[in-house]
C-alpha cells in the first residue's frame, strides 16, 4: 500500500479534468490526476466540435491557446435546412460581432495532454477501481489500484471529472442528490472522414422527413457528419455508401450534390439524453463536466459547459488556496447550475425543433415547419438562436 498527499485529486483525464490541471498548475496549486484509462483510449474518442469563445479564451488563459489559434476555423454563421431549403443565421450579426470555432475535443485533449507532459505533471493513467472516501470530512481520499499496487491519495478536495458512467457522481449517498433526465427515442450515427466539409464556414442543421441531419468538420480536409438514427441501429447497420446516401436525401439538392464523400475513418451511435444533478458539492467533492450533467449534442454545448464549470471550480479552488476564502467553492454549485440549466433549456429546445420523434407525424411536423419558418424570418427568434449558440457570458444574474 503506497500513501501519499496532494491539495486536489482530480478524477478522469477527458476535457474536464486537464483543463482543471491546467488552470491549479497555473495558480500554483498541487494536484494529480487519476484516468480509468489509457492516454491512447481517451485520444480515440471522437466527440465534440464547436467551441465558444468562452471556452477558447480558457483554453489560452490554461496557456495552451496556439493550437485552436493556428488549427481552428471561426464560424459567423449557422445554416439551417428545412423543406430542402438552405437558410444562413448571421449569428456574429446577431451578437454584436460573437463567434464560434470549429476545433476538435480530440484536438482539446492532445494539447493539454502534451502540456502536461512537458511540465511533469503527474497523471495515473489505467488506474483501477478508484474508490473516493471521506468527501465529507477535513480529510477525504482517493484510493486506485495500478499495476497490482494499492494507492492512498490523501487530498483537501476531489473533484469528479469522471464523466457521466464515472464514479464520483456514484459515490454520493442517493438522498444528497436529485437527478433531472430526460431520454430521447433515437440517437445520431457519427461519421469522421478525411473528405473537405461541404461546409467550412457555417454547421449545417437539417431538419428533413427523414429525420436529423449535421454537417460539421474538424479541419479543411477532414469532416464530421451526423444522421439520426433509431436506438436500435448498430453501426454494422451502415456501411459507409448508405451513410452517404442517407445524409445527401436529408440535405438541400445543392449541397447534396457538391458533398463529396470517401471511406469512414471512426463511425459510432450515441444516444441522446438530458440530464442534470443537483448540487454539484457535496462537502469537500465537486462534480464538474459530464459528471454533472449531459445535454444532446444538438448545439454543442457539452463540451463548453465542462469549460464553464472548470472556469468557475478553478476560480474557486483559487480564492480558497491562495486567498483563503471559502465563498467562491460555497457558490459554485448555484453558480455552475445557472449556466447548466440555460444550456439544458437551450440543446432541448434545439433538438425538439429538429428531429423526427415516433408519434410527432402530422401534427408535430407541421408545428415544427411553422417554428422553423417563424426562425429565419423573425430578427427576435434568431438572435435567441444566435446568443445561445455562441454562448451566454459566465457572469449573468440567475
Ligand atoms: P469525459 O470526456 O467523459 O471524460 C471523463 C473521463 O473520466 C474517465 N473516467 C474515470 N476515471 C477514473 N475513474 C473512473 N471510475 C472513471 N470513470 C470515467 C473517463 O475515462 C474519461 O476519460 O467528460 P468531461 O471531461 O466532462 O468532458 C465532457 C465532454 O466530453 C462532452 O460534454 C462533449 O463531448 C459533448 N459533446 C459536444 N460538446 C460540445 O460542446 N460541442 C460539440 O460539438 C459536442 N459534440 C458531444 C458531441 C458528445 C457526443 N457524444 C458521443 C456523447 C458529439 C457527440 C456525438
Ligand atoms: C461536431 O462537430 O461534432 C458537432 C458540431 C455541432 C453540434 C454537435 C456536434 O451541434
Amino acid at each position: 500500500m503506497s500513501n501519499s498527499r496532494t491539495q486536489v485529486a482530480i478524477i478522469g483525464a477527458g476535457p474536464s479534468g486537464l483543463l482543471l490541471g491546467a488552470l491549479l498548475h497555473k495558480a500554483g496549486i498541487e494536484h494529480v490526476i487519476i484516468e480509468r484509462q489509457s492516454p491512447d483510449y481517451v485520444l480515440s474518442r471522437i466527440r465534440a466540435g464547436i467551441l465558444e469563445q468562452v471556452s477558447v479564451d480558457l483554453l489560452h488563459e490554461a496557456g495552451v491557446g496556439d493550437g485552436v489559434s493556428q488549427g481552428g476555423t471561426i464560424h459567423h454563421s449557422i445554416e439551417l435546412v428545412f423543406k430542402n431549403t438552405r437558410h444562413p443565421i448571421e449569428v456574429t450579426k446577431l451578437t454584436d460581432g460573437k463567434v464560434v470555432t470549429a476545433y476538435g475535443q480530440t484536438e482539446v485533449t492532445h494539447d493539454l495532454m502534451k502540456q502536461r507532459q512537458r511540465l511533469g505533471l503527474d497523471t495515473v493513467y489505467s488506474a483501477a477501481d478508484v474508490s473516493l472516501h471521506d468527501f465529507d470530512s477535513a480529510s477525504p481520499q482517493v484510493r486506485y489500484v495500478k499495476d497490482g499496487v494499492s494507492h492512498v491519495l490523501h487530498c483537501d478536495f476531489i473533484a469528479g471529472c469522471d464523466g457521466f458512467h464515472g464514479v464520483a457522481r456514484a459515490s454520493v449517498p442517493k438522498e444528497a442528490i436529485t437527478e433531472y433526465e430526460k431520454v430521447y427515442p433515437f440517437g445520431w450515427l457519427g461519421v469522421l472522414a478525411d473528405v473537405p466539409p461541404v461546409s467550412s464556414h457555417a454547421i449545417v442543421y437539417a431538419n428533413s422527413d427523414r429525420g436529423f441531419a449535421l454537417c460539421s468538420m474538424r479541419s479543411m480536409t477532414r469532416s464530421r457528419y451526423y444522421v439520426q438514427c433509431p436506438l436500435s441501429d448498430k453501426v454494422e447497420d451502415w456501411s459507409d455508401q448508405r451513410f452517404w446516401d442517407e445524409l445527401r436525401k436529408r440535405l438541400d439538392p445543392d449541397m447534396a450534390e457538391r458533398m463529396i464523400t470517401g471511406a469512414s475513418i471512426e463511425k459510432s451511435i450515441a444516444p441522446l439524453r438530458s440530464f442534470v444533478a443537483e448540487p454539484m458539492r457535496f462537502g469537500r467533492l465537486f462534480l464538474a463536466g459530464d459528471a454533472a450533467h449531459i445535454v444532446p449534442p444538438t448545439g454543442a454545448k457539452g463540451l463548453n459547459l465542462a469549460a464553464s464549470d472548470v472556469k468557475y471550480l478553478s476560480s474557486a479552488l483559487i480564492e480558497y488556496f491562495n486567498e483563503r476564502s471559502p465563498v467562491g467553492i460555497d457558490h459554485y454549485s448555484q453558480r455552475a447550475l445557472a449556466r447548466v440549466w440555460r444550456a439544458e433549456r437551450f440543446s432541448w429546445w434545439l433538438t425538439t425543433l429538429m428531429h423526427r420523434f415516433p408519434d410527432s407525424a402530422g401534427f408535430g411536423q407541421k408545428m415544427q415547419e411553422a417554428e422553423l419558418d417563424y426562425l429565419v424570418h423573425s430578427q427576435a427568434l434568431s438572435t435567441s438562436l444566435a446568443e445561445n449558440y455562441v454562448g451566454l457570458p459566465l457572469n449573468f444574474a440567475s
